[in-house]
C-alpha cells in the first residue's frame, strides 16, 4: 500500500489513453484509488471514500469479495481458458443454468460476451438473424431513444442517444430514435416513476408510419436510462412499448446493464416492472464488476427460431475468444451466490423508502433543480452555470471525492448507484456529504 502510495509522483501516466476522461485535467492532478473493501475506496494518499456509484454501477455485492477471488484463483490454475467455438467447459453450462434459474419468466437462453457493448452488438445481430430466420429478413431498421447508452460498438452508438458518442463516427444506416422521456416541466422532482409521458411509447407507431412496421427490426431502450442521467420510465411507458412491439412483430430488447442484478429490488427491471422483452442485454453486476463480462437472454422463441436446420450446421455465425471465459464464469457463479445468500437481488426494494427520502431531502440545496430516483438508483440535477455547463457537475464530483464520497456525474447531473450492501446509516452520510459540497457550490 504505501508503495503504491509513495509511487504517485513518479507513475508516469503517458502511455495510458484513458477511456472516457479529460487526460490532461486528470494527469495534472490525478485522482487514484488502490484498494477497496465492502462500501469504501482507498486512495493513494490513504482516504476512505464511501463509494456513491459501486464503481461504475457494477459492484453491486460490495468490493473485495473472499468468496469470487477464491473461485477465480483456482480456477485459473485448474483451467485458465478453453476455446469457445465448438468447444465446451463445464462451468459455461452451469452459469447460463444459474443465470436462467433468476432470469424473467422464457428469457433463458444465455449467449455469453465481455461487456455491456458486446451484448448490445449480439443482441442487435440476434434480432436482425432471428428475422432472416423467420423469412422476414427486410427487418433490418434498429430503434433506439434519444438519450440512450448503449455502449460503444457502432451497434450500440447507432442506436444510442447521446450526441457526443456519436457525432465523431459512422453510425450503421436505418437506425431511428424515440424521443426521450425527460420532462422537467411536468415530472421535476416526482419520486419514483413519473406520472407525465406513456405517451411518447407512441413515438414508435410514428416510426411504424413512416418506416413501415415490417421493416423495423428491432427496438433496444434501457428499462430505466442511467448514464444520460437516470431517467425512470414514465408510469405506462414499458407496457405501451412493449404492447406495441408485439402488435407489430418487433423485437423489444431492455438493455439492463445496468438495471440488471437487483439494482431496482428485483433479479431484471423486466420483473420490477413486469414487463418482459424478447432479448435482455447485461454485464456489470453479472460478475460483481469482478470480471469483464456480458450475457444476453434471449426468450425461446428467438432461440429457437436460430436454433434450427441441419444439426452440423453453425446457427449463428457470431461470438467472441471470450464469450463463457472459465475464470468470467467461476466469478460469475460466486457473485450469483453472494446474491442469493445475501438477498442482494431484492434488497433495494426495502432501501428504496429510505434511499428516496434521503436523496429528495436535497432538494432545498443550492442549484438543485431536479431529484430522480428508483430503486437504488439516483440522480440530482444541478442548474448549469450559464457561462459553464458541466463545470459545476464536475466541481462537485472533485469535492465530494476530498469529502470521502465517490459520485459520478453527467454534465451538472449527479447520479448514484451505491452497492446494495449499503446501509441506513451510510445511506445518510452520503446524503449528508452531497448536502456539505452542495451548500460551498459556486
Ligand atoms: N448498456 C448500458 C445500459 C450501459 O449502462 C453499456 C451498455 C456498455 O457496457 P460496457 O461494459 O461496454 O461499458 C452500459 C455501460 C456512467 C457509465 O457513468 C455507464 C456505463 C459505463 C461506464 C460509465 O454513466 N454503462
Ligand atoms: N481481430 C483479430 C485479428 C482476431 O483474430 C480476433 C479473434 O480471433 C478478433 C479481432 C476478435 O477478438 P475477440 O474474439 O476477442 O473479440
Amino acid at each position: 500500500m504505501n508503495d503504491i502510495a509513495n509511487r504517485k509522483n513518479q507513475l508516469d501516466m503517458a502511455a495510458y489513453w484513458m477511456p472516457f476522461t479529460a487526460n490532461r485535467q486528470f494527469k495534472a492532478d490525478p485522482r487514484l484509488l488502490v484498494a477497496a473493501s465492502g462500501m469504501f475506496y482507498r486512495t493513494d494518499d490513504g482516504r476512505e471514500v464511501l463509494d456513491g456509484t459501486a464503481g461504475l454501477w457494477c459492484v453491486n455485492a460490495g468490493h473485495g469479495r473472499p468468496e469470487i477471488a477464491a473461485a477465480v484463483g483456482p480456477q485459473l490454475l485448474a483451467l485458465d481458458y478453453a476455446p469457445s467455438f465448438q468447444m465446451g467447459h463445464p462451468l459455461a453450462f452451469d452459469f447460463a443454468t444459474a443465470l436462467a434459474k433468476i432470469a424473467p419468466a422464457g428469457l433463458d437462453r444465455i449467449f455469453f460476451t465481455n461487456s455491456g457493448s458486446e451484448s448490445v452488438d449480439t443482441a442487435l445481430k440476434i434480432a436482425l438473424a432471428y428475422h432472416r430466420a423467420c423469412g422476414q429478413g427486410q427487418r433490418t431498421r434498429l430503434i433506439g431513444r434519444e438519450k440512450g447508452y448503449h455502449g460503444v460498438g457502432f451497434g450500440g452508438i447507432s442506436v444510442g442517444g447521446l450526441v457526443n458518442n456519436r457525432r465523431a463516427f459512422l453510425t450503421l444506416p436505418g437506425a431511428d430514435h424515440l424521443r426521450h422521456t425527460l420532462d422537467p416541466e411536468r415530472n421535476a422532482l416526482s419520486r419514483g416513476q413519473p406520472a407525465h409521458g406513456a405517451e411518447r411509447a407512441d413515438d414508435l407507431e410514428r416510426l411504424i408510419a413512416l418506416h413501415g412496421a415490417e421493416t423495423i427490426a428491432a427496438v433496444i431502450v434501457e428499462p430505466v436510462v442511467g448514464s444520460a442521467g437516470v431517467l425512470p420510465p414514465p408510469v405506462g411507458y414499458l407496457e405501451r412499448l412493449r404492447a406495441l412491439c408485439t402488435r407489430h412483430g418487433i423485437l423489444l430488447i431492455f438493455d439492463e446493464v445496468i438495471t440488471g442484478f437487483g439494482r431496482l429490488g428485483a433479479p431484471f427491471a423486466a420483473q420490477y416492472f413486469g414487463v418482459t422483452p424478447d432479448l435482455m442485454t447485461t454485464a456489470k453486476g453479472l460478475t460483481n464488476g469482478a470480471f469483464p463480462m456480458g450475457a444476453v437472454f434471449a426468450s425461446r422463441g428467438v432461440h429457437d427460431a436460430l436454433v434450427q436446420g441441419p444439426e452440423n450446421a453453425i446457427e449463428l455465425f457470431h461470438g467472441y475468444t471470450y464469450s463463457g471465459h472459465p475464470a468470467a464464469c467461476a466469478a460469475g457463479l460466486a457473485t450469483l451466490e453472494i446474491y442469493a445468500r445475501e438477498g442482494l437481488l431484492t434488497r433495494a426494494a426495502e432501501l428504496a423508502p429510505t434511499w428516496e427520502a434521503a436523496i429528495h431531502a436535497l432538494r432545498d440545496c443550492p442549484h438543485v433543480i431536479d431529484i430522480r430516483n428508483l430503486g437504488l438508483m439516483g440522480a440530482v440535477e444541478l442548474a448549469p452555470r450559464p457561462d459553464a455547463p458541466g463545470a459545476r457537475g464536475y466541481e462537485v464530483m472533485v469535492a465530494a471525492l476530498k469529502a470521502g464520497l465517490l459520485v459520478r456525474f453527467t454534465g451538472d447531473t449527479l447520479a448514484f448507484s451505491p452497492p446494495l450492501i449499503i446501509n441506513e446509516a451510510q445511506i445518510e452520510r452520503l446524503a449528508a456529504t452531497l448536502r456539505s459540497v452542495l451548500a460551498d457550490l459556486k
